[in-house]
């Protein structure tokens, strides 16, 4: 698998756009609280560390990973400012359907909530067949996969103004 190959998080730097100019959502769910704090940590710090200013980034729980989509469409319904929502969550497989359903749900509803606002919302979710996977890619030896979510809503941010 490519992920075994490679940190995720080792993007080219000089590749980013500056942050300054852009106001961003975070949405994080609360459900394996532990992965999504790092992830949230993760974004956070990236934003900051490429020009977003503290004021023009707006977090907010929800419970789980399934209220994402709900979430970043009050949100983007809300705030037309706003650049870009970033959506951070883990799912984590068990014993039942649950993983799927939430999973599929997640990823449609960010996908259609993006095309109905024409705002970048970014899929910042861990999707993985146990705690170990998730650990390793929320900071952990496959890098953070919320420093990616943030690097990727700056590019999109950045494209979208670019018209
Ligand atoms: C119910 C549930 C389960 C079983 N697993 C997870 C999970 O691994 N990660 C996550 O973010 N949320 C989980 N949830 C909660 C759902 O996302 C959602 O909050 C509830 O089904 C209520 O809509």
């Amino acid at each position: 698998m490519s992920s075994q190959l490679k940190n995720l998080s080792d993007f080219s730097h000089t590749s980013v756009p500056n942050g300054a100019k852009f106001k961003f959502g975070i949405i994080v769910a609360e459900w394996n609280a532990e992965i999504t704090g790092a992830l949230y940590n993760g974004a956070l710090k990236t934003l900051l560390e490429n020009g977003v200013a503290e004021k023009n980034i707006y977090s907010f729980p929800v419970p789980g990973t399934f209220e994402l989509s709900s979430a970043a469409a009050i949100l983007l319904s809300n705030e037309k400012s706003l650049d870009a929502v970033i959506c951070l969550g883990c799912v984590i497989q068990g014993d039942t359907k649950h993983f799927d359903f939430i999973c599929d749900a997640v990823a449609q509803g960010i996908t259609n909530v993006s095309i109905k606002y024409s705002k970048p919302v970014i899929f910042g979710v861990l999707t993985t067949n146990n705690l170990e996977q998730a650990q390793d890619r929320a900071g952990g030896k496959h890098g953070n996969k919320g420093d990616e979510a943030a690097i990727t809503a700056i590019k999109m941010a950045e494209f979208a103004r670019s018209f």
